[in-house]
């Protein structure tokens, strides 16, 4: 597909695109799918954003959710990975290319089962990547069985009650040092849609879970992850306004009841507070805020912790600014002599 020629007559953003050059192919997953309509808020994001396709990898583990990639973004470079390995394939992609924007799809089985060891140290080097976890409660692709962040008590279609407790994914990554942590919904199309664009100015992890429905496995009275259930327990932490840095800051808000975060790149995200004294850039408050909801069966959604500054992955190794794929071969193969005196100091 090509991102050069606009269509005549169609809206075009900063980087003279339209719409049409951030679309992927048709999408194979069922009518109604959560999932979907995920993929449908990253392009409304990233052409929004004005992000270049081309200068963005795509990268999924396995599963319907990790299916998504090839519905947008086609220019893009993409990476289907193994079931549970999109991080360390993300972390291989953004060493050699740091110059890149990264976003990986996965599953909540993909993330929580066979993935969960990837995700615990991606979490806590804090890669530059926006990590989606498309979260149905249940292994959609292989015919609906629970996934560990299926809620204790909740019920499957075939009518099994699921008896282990839940993993909280987003407990889990601020726990562990992820910089930027939003939970959502894939039916709220305007929080999810601020939520990504500011997940896309973020330096470092942002780590999504965004509650998906499977409408074939799991949106039946007994679920959790139904969209009726999600429609009433769900706590929004309050209109989120994204303001770009290219855009002309325009917003009305109460400067009382909202916090303005400062994003890397120079932008602001703006917060309106449901608890007076809620502030996302305070680690134990959005602990706090997570075991509050979760023991009312409720779902806080927002950007529930932000830590802008904080160094990645990249700066923590003090990488150089060239990307190590485009290094020469003199660059980075030591000589002979070189590796001869390693050998030395080894015996
Ligand atoms: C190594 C390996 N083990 C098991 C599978 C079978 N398998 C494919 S997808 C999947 C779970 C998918 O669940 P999730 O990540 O929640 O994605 P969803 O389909 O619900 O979007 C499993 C167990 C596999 N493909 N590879
Ligand atoms: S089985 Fe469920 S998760 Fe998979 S495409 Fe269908 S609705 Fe979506
Ligand atoms: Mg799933």
């Amino acid at each position: 597909m090509s991102t050069e020629t606009p269509a005549p007559g169609k809206r075009t953003n900063r980087i003279n695109l339209d719409v049409s050059s951030y679309r992927g192919s048709k999408t194979t997953l069922c009518a109604g799918c959560g999932h979907n309509a995920i993929s449908e808020r990253i392009i409304d994001a990233f052409f929004e954003m004005g992000v270049d396709p081309k200068r963005v990898i795509k990268l999924s583990g396995i599963g319907c959710s990790s299916k998504s990639p090839a519905y947008f973004l086609n220019p893009s470079h993409g990476f289907n990975s193994v079931h549970g390995r999109m991080p360390s394939v993300a972390t291989g992609a953004m060493l050699a290319r740091g110059d890149m924007l990264a976003i990986g799809v996965s599953g909540d089985g993909d993330t929580g089962a066979i993935g969960i060891g990837q995700f615990v140290h991606l979490m806590r080097r804090n890669l530059p990547l926006i990590y989606i976890i498309e979260d149905n409660g249940c292994y959609g692709l292989t015919k609906g069985q629970f996934s560990p962040t299926a809620d204790l008590g909740s019920k499957a279609k075939n009518g099994v009650v699921n008896d282990l407790p839940p993993i909280d994914t987003c407990a889990l990554a601020i726990e562990l040092g992820a910089s930027f942590v939003a939970r959502s919904f894939s039916g709220d199309k305007k929080q999810l849609l601020s939520v990504l664009k500011a997940a896309i100015s973020h330096r470092g992890t942002s780590m999504l879970d965004v509650i998906s429905p499977c409408v074939t496995f799991n949106d039946h009275d007994g679920s959790t992850k139904s969209y009726s259930y999600v429609k009433d327990h769900d706590e929004p932490l309050g209109e989120i306004s994204f303001v770009p840095y290219f855009e002309e800051i325009n917003v009305e808000y109460d400067a009382g009841s909202t916090t303005a975060v400062k994003m890397h790149d120079g932008s602001s995200l703006f917060l309106r507070k449901v608890a007076e004294d809620y502030n996302p850039s305070d680690k134990i408050a959005a602990m706090r805020l997570l075991h509050e909801t979760n023991r009312r069966g409720e779902f806080a959604t927002g950007v529930i912790y932000i830590e802008p500054d904080k160094d990645d992955f990249i700066d923590t190794l003090n990488l150089v600014d060239t990307p190590l794929a485009e290094l020469g071969e003199n660059k980075v193969r030591p000589p002979k002599a070189v590796l001869d005196e390693i050998m030395e100091g080894l015996r």
